[in-house]
């Protein structure tokens, strides 16, 4: 039985994908990142880090329990457990890894960004915004080209690249506009065919399902926020 701590996120999304598409019985148990949970000892104890996802495998490789925390260590741990959605073919392999770390470093924290300095921050942010915007539609535009020469990221299946992308490029016209399914035409329908798979239908319900036991970012205490955004009281100050 494997255990997911989670919220409702992009990067938790991830790892419902994966379970449900491999198949692997598990469960899910909350955590209030927008209430500060994640900030327990109890739960840094899991991961020092202070973030979801976080898996912890009974059945192990060596038979104990096994803790895994960074959602692309994750993906990459279950897809070796099961033998499924990485290709063991070395060079195949490797194109797999290669664009599950384009999203790891790129894709999802330049979103995370930009969306930060759009939503949350206070006004002011012309330089950042327009700099992560662009370092955004960089990485995007990678995605276009490699979808326009193989049918999934990782080539000819479908792969954890595709689950590690899937979460954070599905909300892209809600982040930057309409206009942006016009230029990325390959990647909506690499999007729609993702959206299609039942297995995804499932992981979509279970962190809506998540969600609802959790705290909104709009319901969140001052407090919260600036914990988890670093700021106010919580900002790391020199002396
Ligand atoms: N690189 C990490 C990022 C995880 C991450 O940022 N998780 C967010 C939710 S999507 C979180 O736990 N945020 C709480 C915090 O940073 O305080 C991964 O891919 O697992």
């Amino acid at each position: 039985m494997i255990t997911l701590y989670a919220a409702d996120s992009p990067n938790v999304l991830k790892i419902y994908l994966a379970l449900e598409e491999m198949g692997l019985e598990y469960r899910a148990i909350p955590v209030d990142v927008m209430a500060g949970q994640n900030f327990s000892p109890e739960f840094m104890r899991l991961n020092p880090n202070a973030k979801v996802p976080v898996v912890v495998d009974e059945d192990g490789p060596t038979g104990s329990p096994l803790t895994v925390f960074e959602s692309g260590a994750v993906l990459i741990y279950l897809a070796e457990k099961t033998g499924k959605l990485i290709p063991s073919e070395a060079s195949r392999r490797y194109q797999v890894l290669e664009w599950l770390m384009v999203q790891m470093s790129g894709l999802g924290p330049l979103f995370g960004q930009f969306i930060h300095f759009h939503l949350f921050a206070p006004d002011g942010n012309d330089y950042a915004l327009s700099r992560y915007s662009t370092l955004a539609h960089r990485v995007i535009g990678a995605l276009e080209t490699r979808l326009s020469e193989a049918e999934w990221l990782g080539g000819c299946d479908y792969s954890v690249a595709d689950i590690a992308t899937f979460p954070w490029a599905r909300p892209l016209s809600r982040i930057f506009g309409p206009g942006v399914e016009a230029e990325y035409p390959r990647l909506m329908e690499w999007l729609a065919r993702i959206a299609a798979r039942p297995a995804t239908g499932r992981a979509l319900a279970a962190v809506e399902e998540i969600g609802r036991l959790t705290t909104a970012p709009g319901e969140a205490s001052p407090e919260a926020l600036d914990l988890v955004f670093g700021r106010g009281t919580h900002a790391y100050a020199r002396a």
